[in-house]
């Protein structure tokens, strides 16, 4: 007899990447309840998410949940943004789930809100704060995964948890707490929000490959209740010819050293500047690879770059900064990155730009950048094939 059986827990003791243990839920915070009492200080009110950038999943599913938490209290919700969003994807989830996202403009009026809110940013300041201060509206809740300011935001509830992997993760608690028996899968507002949630939970981690317990136990929280069908709609990738073009000549031009891959794109356009980790990630599914590096020339003017790597040993923020250098005019790194597994760099082509004849353009920030690259990993760009 194993003694351990005899000590069943609610949650299932997943193990993260980093070692660490699943949270226990009693180690939760008590967010919901104070939302709760919040809610019900505001009952009938008007009540203002703000997404602040290009709305992405994670922020417009937690959104959707505030939305859906306050309707208990009859709280009426508008979800504003200042950009649309940008990929296929986050317009997929848009339109198939019906969310309904106000678009700021000039003549849009807060008076006629009690409350507003901020999920899924690192950001607490809008270029709203005056005429919300004005108009006496109250910074509820500010929810968020990202790091900590030194600075806290002067919202009524402040609920950042920077362990976790999306604040999807967050708000499914708060679900779990208002629905301790779980979501109904015969509701179709139930089945719409946990459908928006997973997929803010997946594409926030990867789908899962950087999930915290936390977002585990979050989509075990969600799964009943998710449409898979209109799931795998949303998440349906669509490549423009840009972009499939890009992977072309990236798996073209490709270059292995050892473990490294080194690629370049060509001249691409802005609108496609998405496609070079695009096809940095395609590489790094490679066999034996754990590193690619892989650059474009942007609307002729500037090399983009972008790192990425599964490397036990290499962090790639200290890699991109040691290859490239600072740039002599702004005195700052040309690129940098996370500790992890990503990075990125970003180098003026100046007047190099001007120049008529763009293939020599090219081939010398292509030569450039990959031979300070191979001198960076302690290889001469002749001893490839050996
Ligand atoms: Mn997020």
């Amino acid at each position: 007899m194993n003694p351990d059986s005899e000590i069943k827990s609610s949650v299932v003791p997943l193990k993260a990447s980093n070692g660490a243990a699943a949270h226990s839920v009693s180690g939760r915070k008590a967010c919901y309840a104070e939302l709760q009492k919040l809610f019900e200080k505001y009952r009938g009110g008007n009540h203002l998410v703000i997404l602040q950038g290009a709305p992405d999943p994670d922020a417009i599913s937690c959104a959707l949940a505030l939305e859906f938490l306050g309707a208990r209290f009859e709280i009426e919700t508008t979800i504003l943004a200042f950009q649309l969003p940008s990929h296929h994807e986050n317009r997929a989830l848009v339109k198939r789930l019906g969310i309904n996202i106000v678009y700021w403009e000039e003549g849009f009026d807060v008076n006629q809100y009690s409350i507003y809110s901020i999920v899924d940013s690192k950001r607490f300041t809008t270029k709203l704060d005056k005429r919300l201060e004005e108009g006496g509206v109250q910074f509820l809740a500010f929810i968020d995964h990202h790091r900590e300011d030194a600075t806290a935001p002067n919202a009524q509830l402040i609920d950042i948890r920077p362990q976790y992997g999306s604040t999807a993760a967050i708000l499914c608690e708060y679900l779990s707490d208002a629905f301790p028996k779980g979501l109904e899968s015969t509701d179709p507002d139930h089945v719409r929000l946990a459908t928006a949630l997973m997929h803010g939970l997946r594409s926030d981690t990867s789908t899962f490959l950087r999930s915290t317990p936390m977002d585990y136990e979050a989509a075990a929280f969600l799964a009943p209740s998710v449409d898979h069908r209109t799931l795998k709609m949303i998440e349906r990738k669509v490549l423009t010819s840009g972009v499939l073009g890009m992977f072309e000549n990236a798996l073209v031009r490709k270059r292995v050293h050892d473990n490294f891959i080194f690629s370049d794109v060509g001249y691409v356009r802005g609108a496609d500047r998405d496609g070079i980790p695009q096809a940095a990630e395609l590489l790094l599914a490679r066999e034996g690879t754990d590193t690619v590096l892989v650059f474009g020339i942007v609307d002729e003017k500037t090399i983009d770059g972008s790192f990425r790597t599964t490397s036990e040993t290499i962090n790639p923020d200290e890699f991109l900064k040691g290859f490239l250098g600072v740039s002599p005019e702004s005195g700052e790194y040309y690129g940098g990155g996370n500790i992890r597994d990503k990075g990125g760099f970003q180098i003026p082509l100046g007047f190099l730009g001007l120049f008529e004849d763009k293939n020599q353009v090219y081939s010398m920030a292509k030569e450039t950048i990959e031979k300070s690259f191979l001198a960076y990993i302690g290889k001469a760009i002749n001893d490839e094939e050996n």
